[in-house]
């Protein structure tokens, strides 16, 4: 195989526009919801987004927990958790998102709706904006949160291209944005880590590099589920590994070479399909 180096430099269009409409908008929003993936809650961290809202009460949300290992994303939350900052662990699909999220919210802006409860003011909807890297789960939440379909939501990052508020109750309303990430990674490990994770478009990804990666971390953390998922001895070196699984799979070319390609995709698609179990590739203790 050869050495490639990761260079993923992806800021497209959509996403220069879309920041520049998050920092307008943003003088019209109370709160801002934050969503990290539980896998990966420091990569998935933007600092475009840190800067933009640094003024914000903020609340994050650790999305996909369901993916996650519940010991690291309840590190993580601890981690987390500072003055001003709520954090919650959530799988979006399944928790009661609701109530959480309202109750989270109302705590959040509690100072501000007293104030004006007291101003005889009456309190007018929360806004808040839900941002965070692409394919998170940012549409997902509000859907959940209106109780129906009210923006498009799907498994690859990049879905939603525009800002939309939806109004979710009498009491908040949120901005959905496009998932944006930032023009270049300081640290090549972040940009593997949003790639395995699904933040970045498999089209512009090496994906030998992401797999070589995964491999690697797994040898070191987790080299049970590697054995067991593929009924292969285990090796230091993870290009090894990866013809080890071609060769249990018969995934060969003609001359008997290994298919490298389509190893590869399937070692990355049992990973997105949770048949790897649940992985934080991130530990707490480690950042
Ligand atoms: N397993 C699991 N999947 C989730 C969770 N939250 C969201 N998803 C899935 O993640 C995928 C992406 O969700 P979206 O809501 O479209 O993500 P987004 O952040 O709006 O993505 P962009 O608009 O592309 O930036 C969908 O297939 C969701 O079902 C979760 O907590 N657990
Ligand atoms: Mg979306």
């Amino acid at each position: 195989m050869s050495e490639r180096k990761l260079n993923i430099n992806w800021f497209p269009g959509h996403m220069t526009k879309a920041k520049r409409e998050m920092e307008e908008k943003l003088k019209l929003v109370d709160m801002v919801i934050e969503l990290r993936d539980a896998r990966i809650p420091s990569a998935s961290a933007n600092p475009l987004l840190a800067d933009l809202t640094k003024q914000k009460p903020r609340l994050i949300i650790m999305s996909k927990a369901d993916k996650a290992e519940p010991i690291y994303s309840a590190k993580w939350v601890e981690k987390l958790s500072k003055e001003g900052v709520r954090v919650v662990v959530m799988d979006l699909n399944h928790d009661n998102v609701i109530k959480i999220v309202s109750e989270a919210a109302r705590e959040l802006m509690k100072a501000k709706l007293e104030r004006q409860i007291r101003r005889g003011i009456r309190p007018r909807p929360i806004r808040s904006m839900v941002a965070g890297v692409p394919n998170v789960g940012k549409s997902t939440l509000i859907n959940r949160m209106a109780k129906k379909k009210a923006v498009q939501a799907a498994d690859r990052p990049g879905v939603t291209k525009a800002l939309q508020w939806v109004k979710v109750s009498k009491e908040l309303e949120l901005l959905d944005t496009p998932g944006v990430l930032w023009p270049k990674f300081d640290d090549e490990q972040i940009g593997l880590r949003l790639a395995v994770s699904g933040a970045i478009r498999d089209e512009i990804l090496p994906l030998e590099e992401v797999a070589v990666f995964a491999m690697k971390f797994l040898i070191q953390h987790k080299p049970e589920v590697i054995e067991e998922r593929y009924q292969v001895t285990l090796s230091d070196d993870p290009y090894v590994m990866l013809e080890r699984i071609a060769d249990a799979r018969g995934y060969r070319l003609k001359g008997d070479v290994w298919d490298e390609k389509r190893t590869i995709e399937t070692f990355i698609r049992d990973i997105r399909d949770d048949q790897l179990g649940r992985i934080t590739w991130e530990l707490p203790d480690e950042m």
